[in-house]
């Protein structure tokens, strides 16, 4: 083939599976109607990439809830836990979501994009058999439709690199026992008139151990000699191969997917007859690809070669068709799904038949890119010349302990102080509100008027459960990251660009495309509200640089560092006109800090240095009295745990009640003294936390940290949870606090 992509996104244009999926659980939606919608937008995705001109279509990327999930079925793999649910669609959502009787598999990120998935349990009891229905079915549904189907299927290695083990044998141990279970597949898929077949092996693409890859080549080398067998393309994607790109280009597979915009030059080996999947447009991020540039690319590499997307379009937008209200010449700048297709299709046009044939693209291409080049937009004088002018002193405050006792005079609090995360349920009330004034039912002053009213409620609620420093809850934010990005000047809104997160979970990233700026204050009326109506403190809540790059789709004309220190710096000026407005305590949340850390060890180092740059920027223009805290919304810091302590805060609250606390002992070992507060319930389940249990989870916190230091918080924000339950948990949370305060 000539033109593909390497997989599509699945939730619908108009979020349609994500409303099929809930209603089903939630009994509005019977399964045959779960069940049609899904094989509806199965067939319209595969007919609208086949219509746009690609000659080899990928099946399978059609999910339910997850990919690796839907491997893991297909190898047997479940736990024995989900074993009693008869119903096999009731079972995989049960290993999704868990159920009142069992725990779901744990979710994680997906490489370093902003997709999660279900991390399979591996271990003595797992006995890996094939149930290849779904792949089957998808394979056998889009030929009945006459398209030019390409099963894509998570490989072997890719599949046990992501497992846990529960039994302390490496996942990666059992790869013999899968080898037989995937030629089976092949044969099959093959049986089944597949004429190609995609193993995604995208773990190859970080740093691995030589038996890590000598096992790739080997169940490569095995897979390529099974007689009966589509051929068979490796994708790789997210970065490159390194030593794994010769161990699979010499295994005897037909083709070979490469992410070309991960790498400015590959050291591509002679492929001899491989099949080169070159992929040229950038699959996860929105901007117009550079036409001349890529084909400049393509046309230098050596062999046979297919153009493709880098990576599956899960990870963008379905199209910009919808995107009507956006800047046109902006909108002129970017790709989304649909426009990715056709420009991988133009350039497979160009390739085979010259630049004329596809001139008029070409000239649009250049046009949108020489547009973009000029705007002003992109070079605001005055942002440039305050980021060149920051010296190391504007990231630099007084050391922490002189700190620490300056704000304890400044902001009296007991021992064991309580507080919450920032945010309170998002009640239907406020969904209601936010929807009228979408739909120009209510107007701006009625809904402002609205949200000081749950503003109002919450610090009520706070007062008398007995809280020591308050939230204003964030009624007003539908989202951390698309609140401020629709305040600053540099960043644009989608109607529709939705991505999926996890499940039936979407986002809307913003757009960073332009010089980052605050014109005027985002968050001081609110919060200065708060702060009226209470004698406690109220913390400002703001989101960190790091995160708000993370959650957006970033500008490629520049470095993430500079982009950072313009974000950096518009958070700073909010942080002083807080101060400014009476707040003693703000809080720069950061939970994304982790997930932009790169896949490899080499580039770790200076991604973690202007991170914490960029926060120490956001907080370092406040007085020594003013409090700064952080929130990391994960206990698994590992590469990172360093950089915790050089971002400064004066408290950083974490999770820790699932890892009971052992997050401290790690915190101790980098010599991080400063106040900390480790979540003492889990906010993820509804279960209402005992008081006895929060003492407990106190005390073990207090065997690690001493009290002076010790913060008493939940480990996330409460914005998921009912009211009623809030409620509950906290009141045990204040008592627990003030019992072990009585024991000091
Ligand atoms: N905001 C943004 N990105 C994120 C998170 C976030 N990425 C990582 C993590 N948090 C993902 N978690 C979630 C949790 C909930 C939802 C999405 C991602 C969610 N979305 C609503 C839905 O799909 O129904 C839509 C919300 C809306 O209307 O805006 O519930 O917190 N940016
Ligand atoms: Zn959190």
């Amino acid at each position: 083939f000539r033109s593909t992509i390497l997989g599509s996104a699945r939730i619908g244009p108009d979020r349609e599976l994500k409303k099929a999926t809930e209603g089903y659980w939630h009994g509005r939606v019977d399964r045959a109607g779960l069940e049609s919608v899904a094989r509806k937008l199965r067939a319209q995705n595969w007919t609208a990439l086949r219509d746009a001109g690609l000659d080899s279509v990928p099946v399978n990327t059609f999910s339910f809830y997850d990919q690796v999930l839907d491997t893991a079925v297909m190898l047997g793999a479940l736990p024995p836990r989900f074993a009693h649910i008869a119903d096999d669609r009731d079972r995989y959502f049960a290993a999704a979501r868990g159920d009142d009787d069992v725990p779901p598999l744990e979710m994680t990120k997906w490489f370093d994009t902003n997709y999660h998935y279900l991390v399979p349990e591996i271990d003595e009891q797992t006995r890996f058999t094939l149930d290849s229905r779904k792949v089957l079915g998808e394979l056998t549904e889009a030929l009945a439709l006459g398209i030019p189907a390409r099963p894509v299927v998570i490989g072997p290695i890719t599949f046990l690199l992501l497992s846990k083990s529960t039994d302390g044998v490496a996942p990666l141990d059992r790869i013999e026992e899968l080898v037989p279970l995937y030629r089976e597949l092949l044969a099959e898929l093959a049986t089944a008139g597949a004429e190609w077949v995609q193993l995604d092996e995208p773990a190859l693409v970080g740093d691995r151990a030589e038996a890590e890859i000598d096992a790739a080549a080997r169940v490569y080398r095995s897979l390529a000699a099974a007689e009966v067998r589509p051929s068979i393309l490796v994708a790789s994607y997210f970065g490159h191969l390194g030593a794994a790109l010769p161990a699979l280009a010499g295994s005897g597979v037909e083709g070979l997917s490469v992410d070309l915009t991960a790498v400015v030059a590959p050291e591509l080996p002679q492929l001899g007859d491989t099949l080169l999947v070159a992929g040229v447009v950038d699959g996860r991020n929105v901007w117009r690809t550079d036409l001349d540039a890529a084909l400049a690319t393509l046309r230098a590499l050596p062999g046979t070669v297919a153009v493709s997307s880098s990576c599956s379009l899960l990870h963008v937008p379905y199209s910009l068709v919808p995107e009507t209200g956006l800047d046109p010449a902006l909108r002129s700048w970017l790709a989304f799904g649909a426009e990715k297709v056709d420009e991988v299709v133009v350039l497979a046009r160009a390739l085979a038949a010259g630049d004329g044939a596809v001139a008029e693209q070409l000239a649009a291409s250049r046009a949108a890119a020489e547009l973009r080049r000029g705007d002003p937009r992109l070079r605001e004088p005055s942002v440039r010349a305050r980021v060149a002018a920051l010296g190391e002193e504007a990231a630099t405050r007084a050391p922490a302990e002189e700190r620490a006792v300056m704000q304890a005079r400044a902001i009296p609090l007991p021992t064991l102080p309580t507080t919450t995360i920032g945010s309170f349920p998002q009640t239907p009330r406020i969904r209601a509100a936010r929807a009228q004034l979408r739909s120009g039912e209510i107007d701006q002053a009625e809904y402002d008027r609205r949200m000081r009213e749950e503003i109002a409620e919450v610090v009520a609620l706070q007062e008398r459960l007995g809280l020591d420093v308050l939230v204003h809850g964030e009624p007003e934010r539908n989202d951390m990251v698309q609140y401020f990005a629709e305040l600053l000047d540099g960043f644009a809104a989608t109607a529709a660009g939705w991505v999926q997160s996890y499940g039936t979970r979407c986002v809307r990233p913003p757009i960073l495309f332009g010089d980052v700026r605050r014109t005027s204050a985002m968050t001081v009326d609110w919060i200065g509200y708060a702060q009226s109506l209470t004698d406690k403190p109220v913390k400002g809540m703001l989101t960190g640089p790091v995160t708000i790059l993370a959650w957006s789709f970033v500008r490629d004309d520049q470095s993430l560092a500079d982009t950072a220190a313009q974000v950096a710096l518009a958070i700073r000026d909010e942080t002083v006109d807080l101060e400014a407005a009476g707040i003693q305590v703000i809080q720069v949340d950061e939970p994304a800090l982790r997930e932009l850390l790169p896949l490899r060890a080499a580039d770790q180092q200076a991604y973690l240095d202007w991170a914490v740059h960029a926060f120490r920027l956001a907080t370092a223009g406040v007085r020594e009295e003013t409090a700064v805290h952080t929130h990391l919304c994960y206990s698994e810091f590992g590469d990172v745990i360093g950089s915790i302590d050089r971002l400064d805060a004066d408290v950083t609250s974490i999770e820790a009640a699932r890892s009971r606390m052992e997050v401290l002992d790690d915190l101790n070992a980098v010599g991080f003294a400063r106040g900390v507060g480790p979540g003492v319930y889990d906010i993820h389940s509804p279960r209402i936390p005992g008081r006895d249990e929060i003492v407990r989870s106190l005390k073990l916190a207090l065997k690690a940290v001493p009290a002076e230091r010790v913060w008493v918080n939940p480990d996330c924000g409460l914005k998921t949870r009912t009211a009623e339950e809030v409620e509950a948990s906290l009141t045990n949370m204040v008592a627990a606090a003030a019992e072990v305060r009585a024991g000091l």
